[in-house]
């Protein structure tokens, strides 16, 4: 926000000094759940779909992604981020754009029909991405809130988004596997420090800034506890955009890559961003707002 800027904040982040947790007054669920796996996700902010792509579609996806982490001419596109140590494929944005087959998966009831259900409107893609977190090397993603960054970043004015995470390797305990704080999603954890300008460019392989003080990581997990969302090939997990998540190194042989894609409401399309300089960019953070259909 700059001090022209006359909107109501109700998220306030990246501040100068320290601002403790502000309870979320919008709804987790917006719309009507009629899925029996969403069940809890009001309560929870996740929900965990046993299998939502067949081992035929697993074995489809598995074969386009490592096309397009092995397609020379990709490793020189902007959307393709690369691992600092290891220097291999870490994640690939806009992968709808990429892939024929993802837009396809995506357009899919299966899938957009979950976003619709919580979100209660027609809804639109905001973000997607292939994460390949590879074996040995494959670096973990810090504690932190997706909408904190979205609000900061992007300017999405409300959590009226989720995720959704497709296992396209076994996702175990130990291979890097998403960590959620269930119930987390009610309280909105401002961080602290401005953000820098491109700040994405560091943040898409390491983030320091829109991570949360260690005091209030431990509160959370004290009060929410850490659930792991673990499952074979196919299954997949959708979170609400503030629950506080993250995921540790993979040090095993085993790789964990999943399909991400991220779904906002149409009655909630960015602005300008509350907290940074210059807007990211679209294969980022889309300003497309056409909704799926
Ligand atoms: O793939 C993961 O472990 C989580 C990624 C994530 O949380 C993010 O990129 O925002
Ligand atoms: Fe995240």
């Amino acid at each position: 926000m700059t001090l022209a800027d006359s909107r109501i904040d109700r998220y306030r982040t990246r501040t100068l000094t320290e601002v403790p947790p502000i309870e979320r007054n919008d709804p987790t669920v917006w719309g009507r759940i009629t899925s029996p796996e969403l069940a809890n996700f009001d309560a929870d902010g996740y929900a965990i779909i046993d299998q939502l792509l067949s081992p035929e579609e697993v074995a489809d996806f598995s074969i386009e992604i490592d096309r397009l982490a092995s397609n020379p001419e990709l490793r020189l596109d902007e959307r393709v981020i690369i691992e600092k140590k290891s220097n291999r494929v870490r994640s690939i944005f806009e992968v709808h754009k990429i892939s024929r087959a993802v837009a396809e998966l995506i357009r899919d009831e299966r899938v957009v029909g979950l976003a619709r259900q919580v979100l209660g409107s027609e809804v639109y893609i905001h973000q997607s991405r292939v994460n390949y977190m590879p074996g040995f090397e494959g670096a973990g993603f810090y504690w932190h809130s997706d909408f904190e960054t979205w609000h900061a970043e992007d300017g999405m004015p409300a959590p009226r988004a989720v995720s959704l995470s497709i296992a396209l390797t076994e996702n175990y305990s130990f291979n890097g596997s998403l960590m959620v704080m269930p119930g987390s999603q009610n309280t909105f954890v401002p961080c602290q420090g401005e953000t820098p300008s491109e700040h994405y460019r560091e943040s898409l392989k390491e983030q320091e800034f829109g991570v949360p003080a260690h005091a209030e990581i431990a509160t959370m997990a004290n009060k929410h506890g850490i659930a792991q969302f673990t499952g074979p090939q196919g299954s997949a997990l959708l979170f609400d955009s503030n629950i506080m998540h993250g995921s540790s190194n993979n040090i095993t042989p085993f790789p964990r890559s999943n399909i991400f894609v991220v779904f906002n409401s149409v009655e909630n399309t960015l602005q300008e961003p509350y907290a940074a300089g210059d807007a990211r960019p679209t294969y980022i953070a889309s300003r497309d707002f056409e909704p799926v259909r």
